[in-house]
């Protein structure tokens, strides 16, 4: 853990009524870096000279060598002097090369209401084609980004972008599962590499509509186990489920661990954020939750050791809410977003993604996170 000094506090206070009917409250400190947002779009160069950067966000996170490695989602745009119309960056698989489409601002059968999205009667198109980038540090502070993609849009389930890394160490070879997005759908894909120098694509692990995978850094019962969010267009909402393996690429024996709960920070969907790590209690899993006002917060989920089918306590309140000017104003406020943390020394090292622009760093420890948890 960092010197306090270096740090911005705050306390987040919550109350619960236990299984036996006590009534018990806990408080986590929370320790913003204050040299937060630690990476900025200004920090990274743009794959293209056509294109600027306008977000670096929701980080995978490991260690490499001693150094800390962030694969950073950048999300870049083609720059656009015309104010009448909007533009949108698609990888051609085909032609191996990115193309530009331009839409009418003027057309009233488009909508642009969402910052995120080009929506036409055809169909959907991002504001933006996201990159996965590297950056190294010995602090964890301070990061050395490289200048261009480690891994770009590659095939046709990958048009639209590569988004929001998870990376999970097993067995020595570090697994990058991401999330793919094109007009097939929204997939998650898996890329294996032990050096972050070359990587080998194995493709899709989870169809359409599936993301906010992540793998279990170890076997259980001598087999791989995934969480992962597949979405119902008709029923039910955007819930947090189990899937295992015996190879990492042949998932099976879905099971549904929890979604949303009505009125509490999470009330409109949930899905995994870091991959889970082991603690003497269980496996802890911090993921995020939407409320109704579009609000992205990080909460803690455990789960039994032997069988992480059984959850076993839930944070009541956010573990960590949008706050700061930083994760409240962005391209899309209101938002603290994870892909993965380190878990060292019983404290957790967050990295974030602070209101889809910006990668920000926080400490938690991990005794309160455990306390302030509820079954
Ligand atoms: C989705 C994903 C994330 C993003 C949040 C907030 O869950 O696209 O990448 O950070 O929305 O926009």
């Amino acid at each position: 853990m960092l010197s306090h000094d270096e740090f911005l506090f705050q306390t987040v206070q919550t109350d619960m009524i236990e299984k036996n009917g006590k009534e018990r409250s806990c408080i986590v400190n929370i320790f913003r870096s204050s040299q937060n947002p630690i990476i900025t779009p200004e920090d990274v160069k743009p794959s293209r000279g056509d294109f600027e950067i306008i977000g670096v966000f929701n980080a995978g996170v490991t260690r490499f060598e001693g150094d800390v490695i962030l694969l950073l989602r950048v999300a870049e745009r083609p720059i656009n002097d015309n104010p009448e119309v909007a533009l949108a960056a698609v990888y051609d698989a085909a032609e191996k090369k990115t193309l530009i489409k331009e839409f009418s601002k003027r057309d009233s059968e488009i909508d642009f209401s969402d910052p995120r999205l080009i929506q036409t009667v055809g169909g959907t198109y991002l504001t933006s084609i996201s990159h996965l980038r590297l950056a190294r540090s010995k602090d964890g502070i301070h990061f050395k980004i490289e200048n261009i993609p480690a891994i770009s849009p590659a095939a046709e389930y990958e048009t639209f972008g590569i988004e929001d890394p998870r990376i999970s160490l097993i067995s020595g070879v570090y697994y990058i599962h991401y999330v793919a997005v094109s007009p097939l759908g929204v997939t998650t894909c898996l890329i294996s590499t032990r050096d972050f120098d070359s990587f080998h694509r194995h493709g899709v692990i989870f169809c359409p509509e599936n993301k906010d995978v992540a793998l279990f850094p170890e076997k259980i019962n001598d087999k791989f186990y995934a969480l992962h969010r597949p979405v119902s267009p008709f029923f039910g909402k955007q819930e947090i489920w189990l899937a295992e393996s015996p190879d990492l690429m042949t998932w099976g024996n879905h099971r549904h661990l929890f979604g949303p709960r009505t009125g509490k920070w999470d009330e409109a969907k949930v899905g995994a954020g870091a991959v889970p790590f082991r603690t003497e209690r269980g496996w802890l899993e911090i993921y995020h939750g939407m409320d109704r006002n579009n609000r992205y917060c990080l909460g803690a989920v455990l789960l039994d050791i032997n069988k992480p089918w059984n959850v076993l306590a839930r944070s009541i309140e956010p573990a960590f809410k949008p706050e700061t000017d930083y994760e409240c104003r962005g391209f899309f406020g209101n938002v603290v977003f994870s892909c993965g943390l380190l878990c060292e020394n019983d404290t957790l090292r967050i990295y974030y993604g602070a209101a889809d622009t910006s990668i920000c760093y926080a400490e938690l420890t991990l005794e309160e996170t455990l306390k302030s948890l509820n079954p």
